[in-house]
C-alpha cells in the first residue's frame, strides 16, 4: 500500500508540480523526509518570500506551484503575499504543516487551531481534511481549483503525521490520474452580438487586461485591434499584474488612469469600451465622477464571474478570454474606420543631476534584451518604465495587482526559475525591496541570475505624491535617508554595484545582464514621480 506521502508526491508529478517553494518547520519535517530527487525544493527564509516566490513561478510558467508553510505563525507571515497572488489571478497551492491528529483536540504546542479560518477570505478554499488517507484527494481538489478560473490560491493543512497513513492504491490512481480541463467558451449567441454591436459601433475602444496575456490571447487581441481599427488602452496599472498589449504597437494609446472620474474623461468619445481580461476597473484612489460618459456603452469579457457580477457599469460575458476573442474574430469582418491616430511613442527626458527615474528606464531600455521579462516594483517609476520600456511581448511583465509590496522581489526569483532562458530584471524601489528582503538569499543559492534594478530615491516617493492627492500634509514616516540596499544585498551574497549617471546605469545593467549569477545596481535617484 502506497503511503500518503508517495501518493501526495506522485500527485504532484502528475501535476507537474516538480518544484516546491517552503519553509520548514517541525510541523513539516515528515513530508520533506527523504525528499525525491526528481522534485525541487527551494527553500524562502521568511513565508512571504516562500508564497512571493511561488506566485512568480505559477504565473509565468502558467502551472500551479506548490508554497509549503510553517503552521500557524508561517501562514501568518504569509497572509500578504497570499493576497498578492489571489489578486494576480495567480494559482498557488499553499500548504501548512499542523500538531498531529492526536494532539490537536488537546491544542500542544504548534496547533493551528482555526487552521481553515486564518487564510479566509483570501483563498478559494481553505480545508484540513478529515482522514489522513484523504490527504492525496484534498491535494489533487486543491491542485484543480487553484488552476481553474479565475485562477488563485487554495489552502491545505496537513497533520503532520499523515504522511505516514496508508491510502488504497486504486483511490490513489484516480486521484492523481484525473484531468480538470477549466477553459469555457461563450455561448455562440452572445459573441454574435458582441460581434455585431462592435462592428456597428462608430468609435469603439480596446481596454486589454492582464488576463489577455494568462490565457494565451496576446496575438488575438492585437489581431482583433488590427481588424476593427480599435484604439487601445491598457486597463489601469493598479489592476495590471501583466500586460494585455504591445506597447509599441501603432494602435497602443497608453495605460488608463486609475481613478472613477479619470478613466470616464479618458474614454469619452467612444461609443463601445470593450474590456478584455480585466475587472472593470481596479480603481484607486478615490476621485468620483460619472463612471462613464452617457454616450458611452462598455462590454467586459472575462472568466471571473466576480469580475462580471460586481461591475459598477456595462454589461460582461463571462467566458475564456482566449477562447471569447478567438470566437469573436471568426465573426468580425474588416472594419472600413480610419485607422486610430498613431502611437506617439516614448516621451525625451531631458538630462537631469541626480538622474530621473525616467532616465534611468530609458538607460535599461538601451540594453534591455529582446526576450527579457521585468518584474516592477517601484511605485513612483511604474508608469515611468511602462512608457519609457514599451514592453511588447507576451510574458514580458509582471506587477502586483494587489499592491502588497514584498511581491516584486520574490516573485522576480519564481519568474526567472520557470523562465532560465529569458533574462529576468526585477525593478525595485528601495522601500520596496525590505519587504522580500531575504529574497536575495534564495537568488544565490539557487543561482537564480536576476537583475535587480534598485532606485534610491531616500523616500517613500508615492506616498509624498498620495498625500498631495489626498490633502494631507505633515505625515510622519515617508522618509528613507541612508537605506544601502546594494549593502545588504551584498551580505547575501548577491554581487552589487552603484551607477551614477546613465552611462554608468547601461553599462552596469548590460554587466549584470550577461551574467550568470543574481546581480544588482543600485542607482540614486532624484525624488518625486516619474509619470513618463
Ligand atoms: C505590504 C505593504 N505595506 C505598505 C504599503 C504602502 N506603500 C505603498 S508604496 C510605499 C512606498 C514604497 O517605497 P519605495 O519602494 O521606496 O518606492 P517609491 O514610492 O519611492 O517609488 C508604501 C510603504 C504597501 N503597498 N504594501
Amino acid at each position: 500500500m502506497p503511503t500518503v506521502r508517495e501518493a501526495s508526491f506522485d500527485l504532484f508529478r502528475a501535476h507537474g508540480m516538480t518544484t516546491m517553494f517552503g519553509n520548514p518547520g517541525s510541523t513539516e519535517l515528515p513530508m520533506l523526509a527523504d525528499f525525491p530527487s526528481d522534485l525541487r525544493y527551494v527553500l524562502g527564509l521568511q513565508e512571504a518570500v516562500v508564497v512571493g516566490m511561488a506566485d512568480g513561478f505559477a504565473q509565468a510558467s502558467g502551472r500551479t506551484a506548490i508554497a509549503n508553510l510553517h503552521t500557524a505563525p508561517g501562514v501568518g507571515n504569509a497572509m500578504g503575499a497570499i493576497f498578492n497572488a489571489q489578486a494576480n489571478h495567480s494559482p498557488v497551492l499553499v500548504t501548512a504543516g499542523q500538531q498531529a491528529r492526536a494532539q490537536i483536540t488537546l491544542q500542544a504546542n504548534l496547533t493551528n487551531r482555526d487552521a481553515i479560518r486564518m487564510p479566509h477570505p483570501l483563498v478559494k478554499w481553505s480545508y484540513e481534511p478529515a482522514r489522513a488517507e484523504d490527504v492525496p484527494l484534498a491535494l489533487a481538489h486543491g491542485a484543480h481549483l487553484a488552476s481553474l478560473p479565475p485562477r488563485g490560491p487554495v489552502f491545505l493543512s496537513l497533520p503532520m503525521d499523515d504522511w505516514y497513513a496508508e491510502v488504497d492504491p486504486a483511490d490513489a490512481a484516480h486521484a492523481i490520474e484525473r484531468k480538470v480541463d477549466g477553459r469555457a467558451a461563450a455561448d455562440p449567441a452572445a459573441v454574435r452580438v458582441l460581434a455585431d454591436r462592435l462592428d456597428a459601433a462608430a468609435s469603439p475602444v480596446l481596454v486589454a487586461g492582464p488576463d489577455i496575456d494568462a490565457s494565451g490571447a496576446w496575438d488575438l487581441a492585437i489581431a482583433l485591434a488590427e481588424r476593427q481599427r480599435l484604439p487601445v488602452w491598457a486597463s489601469p496599472a493598479t489592476g495590471g499584474n501583466r500586460l494585455g498589449f504591445p506597447e509599441n504597437h501603432p494602435n497602443f494609446r497608453g495605460v488608463l488612469p486609475p481613478a472613477i472620474g479619470p478613466v470616464g474623461q479618458t474614454l469619452e468619445g467612444h461609443d463601445l469600451i470593450l474590456v478584455v481580461g480585466s475587472s472593470v476597473f481596479p480603481y484607486y484612489p478615490h476621485i468620483p465622477g460619472p463612471l462613464l460618459h452617457e454616450d458611452s456603452k462598455l462590454v467586459a469579457i472575462t472568466s471571473d464571474p466576480d469580475e462580471a457580477a460586481r461591475a459598477p457599469m456595462g454589461d460582461a460575458l463571462v467566458a475564456d478570454v482566449k477562447l471569447t476573442l478567438a470566437a469573436l474574430l471568426e465573426d468580425l469582418p474588416e472594419s472600413t474606420r480610419p485607422a486610430p491616430e498613431p502611437n506617439p511613442g516614448p516621451q525625451e527626458i531631458p538630462p537631469s543631476e541626480p538622474l530621473n527615474s525616467s532616465t534611468v528606464h530609458t538607460a535599461l531600455g538601451e540594453v534591455f534584451p529582446e526576450d527579457g521579462i521585468v518584474v516592477l516594483e517601484s511605485p513612483a517609476s511604474t508608469l515611468a518604465l511602462r512608457n519609457q520600456l514599451r514592453i511588447s511581448r507576451p510574458g514580458s511583465y509582471y506587477f502586483s495587482a494587489g499592491g502588497g509590496l514584498g511581491f516584486g522581489l520574490a516573485a522576480s526569483v519564481g519568474v526567472q526559475m520557470a523562465q532560465p532562458d529569458r533574462p529576468v530584471v526585477c525593478v525595485l524601489g528601495e522601500g520596496s525591496a525590505q519587504y522580500a528582503i531575504s529574497a536575495f538569499w534564495s537568488a544565490v543559492a539557487y543561482k537564480v541570475p536576476v537583475t535587480f534594478l534598485v532606485l534610491q530615491n531616500q523616500e517613500y516617493g508615492i506616498l509624498k505624491w498620495f498625500a498631495a492627492v489626498e490633502q494631507v500634509s505633515g505625515a510622519p514616516g515617508l522618509d528613507l535617508p541612508k537605506l544601502d540596499v546594494a549593502a545588504v544585498a551584498a551580505g547575501y551574497g548577491v554581487n552589487a554595484t552603484r551607477a551614477n549617471d546613465r552611462e554608468e546605469v547601461s553599462g552596469a545593467l548590460a554587466k549584470a545582464l550577461a551574467s550568470s549569477q543574481p546581480e544588482l545596481v543600485e542607482v540614486p535617484v532624484a525624488a518625486g514621480m516619474s509619470l513618463f
